[in-house]
């Protein structure tokens, strides 16, 4: 039947990442969202605990946690800063299509070097041209030889401008139909063409580096193609499989921070007599929250817990994404609305909350696109 309870290992990881936020992330959160500085040291600190590239197996020199085990961690990541939560956790994501399709000699130099080392990895998709419709991404690679070369043009990539190496997504049929028309490539950030641009200054998550990256005859050797030529599409949609419940749970991690930041606030702040917490206004919207994050957090577990059984769980995982940011960015601002003018204000922490909530809602498929999932998924039960 369904077990509820955390197991021992599960909560011990809790407890860490937990610790970590509060004594490693929050200290330095808010200066790193002014400053839009990398957050280096405290992702370094961060892998030295376990806390970076949880799902590289153990083979590899990972822990070769699972997917529930990981959005353990993330939510307490997150709760503590979803811009340094988002540069961790883009490393799993470029991880992830080496996990899905990559062979053991690819994985051994890739994913071993991740744990030998505080590097970090980009997962290389979305173009200034495509971003939801991934089968409309125009970066090609081309056999010459017994080599790749690739052309193109990346955009709103994270941690671009410190990945040792990116997953690229490139077309590689100009006329096969979508799940046979890419391919994806293991390339090395060091390799001459590759030209990364200036850090973008975005609404919020500013710790995360997120840039374009042009590519020009960059050459990629055989050994470098995951999988089989023609099968990037499907591997680049697995990964979202992996990650996807992560994404959520940052957002769910960020909302329990939103949360418990208004509740502590509405118990202090007193108004006609009594603290805003016994207004039944300002109550009810506490309780909404929490409404939100525990339905999100099972969401997030269930579909992790599907991928870790080897079920296919894309259609959970849209579930979760959707709903996940979603509670995150009514939380946020319902926590800036009990705030009332210092939520507004930078002194006070619900407001990065709210700028960093939104981008949830975008990355890893806006929430348009978990509906198409999930609306296609219907029609496809009832058929
Ligand atoms: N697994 C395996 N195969 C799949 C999957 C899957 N999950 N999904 C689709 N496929 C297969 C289909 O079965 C089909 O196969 P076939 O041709 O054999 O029938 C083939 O792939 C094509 O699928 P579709 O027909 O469904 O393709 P569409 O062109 O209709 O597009 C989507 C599908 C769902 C619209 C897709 O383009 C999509 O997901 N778009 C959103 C893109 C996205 O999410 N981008 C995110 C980029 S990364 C990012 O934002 C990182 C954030 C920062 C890091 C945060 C920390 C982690
Ligand atoms: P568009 O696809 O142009 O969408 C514009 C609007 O139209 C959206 O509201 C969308 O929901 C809607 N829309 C589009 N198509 C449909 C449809 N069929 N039905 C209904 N509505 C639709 N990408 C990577 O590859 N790697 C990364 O590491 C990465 N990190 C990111 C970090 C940040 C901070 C940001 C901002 C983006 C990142 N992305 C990354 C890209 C991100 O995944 C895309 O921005 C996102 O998928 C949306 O694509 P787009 O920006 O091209 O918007």
């Amino acid at each position: 039947g369904y077990v509820f309870a955390l197991s021992e290992e599960q909560k011990s990881f809790q407890d860490l990442a937990r610790k970590f936020a509060l004594d490693e992330i929050i200290p330095v959160a808010a200066e790193h969202d002014r400053t839009g500085k990398y957050p280096t040291e405290v992702i370094k600190k961060a892998w030295e605990l376990g806390l970076v590239n949880t799902h590289i197996p153990a083979e590899y020199g990972g822990l070769g946690l699972g997917v529930l085990d990981g959005a353990i961690v993330t939510e307490e990541l997150a709760f503590g800063c979803s811009g340094i939560q988002t540069a961790i956790e883009a490393n799993g994501l470029a991880e992830a299509p080496l996990i899905v399709a990559g062979n053991d000699e690819q994985k051994k130099k890739y994913l071993g070097r991740m744990t030998e080392e505080p590097l970090m990895a980009s997962y290389g998709v979305t173009e200034p041209g495509a971003g939801s419709d991934v089968a409309g991404l125009k970066t090609s690679a081309v056999k010459k030889g017994d080599k790749w070369v690739i052309n193109g043009q990346k955009m709103w990539i994270t941690n671009a401008g410190h990945a040792n190496w990116f997953f690229v997504l490139a077309r590689t049929d100009a006329t096969a139909s979508t799940g046979k028309a890419f391919t994806g490539f293991i390339v090395d950030a060091d390799t001459p063409g590759i030209q990364v641009g200036r850090k973008e200054i975005n609404m919020g998550q500013r710790a995360s580096d997120t840039r374009g990256v042009t590519f020009e005859d960059v050459v990629v050797p055989e050994e470098n193609v995951l999988g089989s030529v023609g099968q990037g599409f499907k591997i680049a949609m697995g990964a979202f499989d992996i990650t996807r419940p992560l994404v959520a749970s940052g957002a769910v991690g960020l909302a329990r921070r939103a949360m418990e930041e208004a509740t502590k606030y509405s118990l202090e702040r007193k108004t006609m007599g009594k603290e805003i917490f016994n207004h039944q206004a300002v109550a009810f919207m506490l309780a909404d929250m929490a409404i939100g994050i525990e339905s999100a957090r099972m969401m997030v577990y269930k579909a992790g817990y599907m991928r870790d059984q080897g079920q296919r769980n894309t259609w959970y995982a849209s579930i979760a994404k959707a709903l996940a940011s979603e509670v995150a960015n009514k939380t946020a601002a319902d926590a800036v609305q009990i705030f009332g003018g210092n939520g507004f204000n930078t002194e006070y922490p619900v407001e990065k909350l709210m700028r960093d909530a939104k981008i949830f809602q975008i990355y890893e498929g806006t929430s348009q696109i978990q509906r198409l999932v999930i609306s296609r998924g219907l029609a496809d039960m009832v058929k």
